[in-house]
């Protein structure tokens, strides 16, 4: 597809008559219509005051803001128009019928990242599309049986990053006429990165494998590593990851020793699984720190996991310091004098 065709476009030629891909067609269809009403809402920031104001807790126990419980409501009711199965989404304890012999179902975190809403940091909606067949949940499965995963960016500007398996490709929001239009097509991420992101404060918890991997980042150029790293971290997964599709890198969040933080803090299905889809169908990795997160198997809707996604070399070195605790770098028998990999 050129570059500028329309979100339209591009999913009625894709879809054709194939009675699935319409289904995925409409779904994806249904998430824009959503993004375009909470990139409004949004960005009303503090005009509407009460969008901050914690109103509850979700499955999960974490904080409920008015704004997550208002997405929610926006994403399943355009779910529910497009004619979509089954909604599953972060804001409601179990999964939802919307649609009675629907095709696909689709697993959401309305919106990601709600805690910065109130900073202005881009936040998002993730979304991941699965087959519903027979009577079995269609949402207890591994990522591998994805039909189509992505997010929605409401930043500067409102953007979809998709993949419906055969590459990803990036649209942004066109405000002069509220279309979204093709930006980048099989977007690509570099194997090797100088940049990660992890939030630092939690050092303290971390297994000893992945305090090594960021002491060897820290290092330098002197270091086991060789390079001098940059560092950043948003607190938004859409936006770091939006950053690493981008330019590169690697995200970091496994499991650590605070208590509920054992599994990480995302969740495989609405946040882990799509965004892992996303990240392979670039070229990269994704992984809890040694797994592939697409292989993993989901039994709990809410489950958490660890994830380590983005530059494949990068995520590959991580997970053999996190299986590998007692490495430093080339001094270790499983590395070669220049460090992991033997030039
Ligand atoms: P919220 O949706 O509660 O803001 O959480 C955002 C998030 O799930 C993900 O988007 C971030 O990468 C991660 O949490 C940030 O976690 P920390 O606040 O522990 O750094």
């Amino acid at each position: 597809m050129a570059i500028g065709t329309g979100l339209t476009e591009y999913l009625e030629s894709w879809a054709g008559g194939d009675a699935v891909r319409k289904a995925v067609a409409e779904a994806v269809f249904a998430l824009a219509e959503a993004g375009i009403e909470l990139a409004g809402v949004c960005g009303q920031g503090a005009i509407n005051p009460d969008q901050g104001a914690i109103v509850g807790n979700n499955s999960g126990g974490d904080a409920q803001k008015a704004l997550d419980v208002r997405s929610h409501e926006i994403v399943v009711a355009a779910l529910r128009r497009r004619g979509v199965g089954m909604v599953a989404s972060e804001e409601a304890d179990e999964a939802e019928v919307l649609t009675p012999g629907g095709l696909v179902a689709v697993a959401t975190d309305p919106l990601d990242g709600s805690s910065n809403i109130d900073t202005n940091v881009s936040v998002g909606t993730i979304f991941s599309i699965l087959p519903v067949e027979g009577e079995a949940s269609p949402f207890l499965v591994p990522g591998s049986r994805q039909l189509a995963a992505g997010f929605v960016v409401y930043g500067p500007h409102t953007d979809i990053v998709l993949t419906l398996g055969e590459g990803t490709d990036i649209f942004t929001l066109d405000r002069s006429n509220g279309a979204f239009v093709l930006v980048a097509e099989k977007v690509s991420i570099a194997p090797e990165t100088a940049e990660y992101a992890v939030n630092a404060s939690n050092y303290r918890h971390w297994a000893a494998g992945l305090r090594n991997y960021v002491d060897d980042c820290l290092a330098g150029k002197d270091g086991p590593l060789e390079k001098n790293y940059n560092m950043r971290w948003v607190g938004s997964l859409v936006a770091d990851a939006s950053r690493i599709l981008s330019r590169g890198g690697v995200f970091l969040y496994p499991g650590d020793a605070r208590k509920g933080y054992t599994h990480g803090r995302l969740r495989i299905l609405y946040e882990a699984n799509p965004v892992a889809m996303v990240i392979e169908q670039c070229g990269g990795k994704a992984t809890d720190g040694t797994q592939r997160i697409l292989d993993i198997d989901v039994t709990e809707l809410h489950q958490r996991t660890g994830l380590v996604f983005g530059a494949a070399s990068e995520v590959e070195r991580i997970g053999l310091y996190i299986a590998n605790p007692e490495r430093r770098g080339e001094d270790s028998p499983l590395f070669g004098s220049r460090g992991l990999f033997m030039s």
